[in-house]
């Protein structure tokens, strides 16, 4: 199952909640921020130990005091005009997340919307493309992938992406 619903990822009681992380792994603003802050100084001193994270991968630690069992970290790409391969880093983000949700025995995963913040993807462009890859790479035990959007308008593109991915 896909959903798309309006909130705050911090808040989310899934198995795994994804970050939008830079490739150092050692926190920044935004979803970041606000995963590091609510989830406490565990997760920071677990990225210290991975070595930092490659734009379109992801890596995993536990999730500190927020109510997900998982902060799975992955770096997307920053929007440079769309001809410099993002929609391509950004399906692997998804991609790469899922995998590791799977790995770790999650049943459900919560994203934000990734690269669409400081990093400059547009929305609209975005949602398909994280909504195509849950809904590609979507496997055993991953039943519910949600994407949490913090704005009226990320909800409504990603509305937009799961309705017409259907
Ligand atoms: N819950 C859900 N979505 C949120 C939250 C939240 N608590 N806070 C922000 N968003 P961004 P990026 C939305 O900038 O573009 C960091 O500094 C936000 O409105 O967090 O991938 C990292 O360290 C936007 O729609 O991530 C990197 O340096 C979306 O999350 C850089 O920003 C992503 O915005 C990554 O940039």
């Amino acid at each position: 199952m896909i959903e798309a619903v309006r909130g705050d990822i911090t808040d989310q009681a899934v198995d795994a909640i994804v970050n939008a992380a830079n490739a150092s792994l050692l926190g920044g603003g935004g979803v970041d921020g606000a995963i590091h802050r609510a989830g406490g100084p565990e997760i920071v001193a677990e990225c210290r130990q991975l070595a930092g994270c490659d734009t379109g991968d992801a890596k995993a630690t536990t999730a500190g005091r927020l109510p997900a069992r998982y902060v799975i970290h992955t770096v997307g790409p920053v929007w440079r005009g769309g001809e410099a391969g993002e929609a391509e880093l950004l399906a692997s983000c998804h991609r790469r997340a899922l995998e590791v949700a799977a790995e770790l025995g999650c049943t459900s995963i919560a994203f934000p919307a990734i690269s669409t913040g400081v990093y400059g993807y547009p929305v609209e462009l975005a949602a398909p493309v994280a909504v195509a890859v849950a809904r590609e790479a979507q496997r055993p035990p991953v039943e519910l992938v949600r994407f949490v959007l913090f704005s009226q308008g990320h909800l409504d593109a990603f509305s937009r992406a799961v309705a017409e991915a259907k």
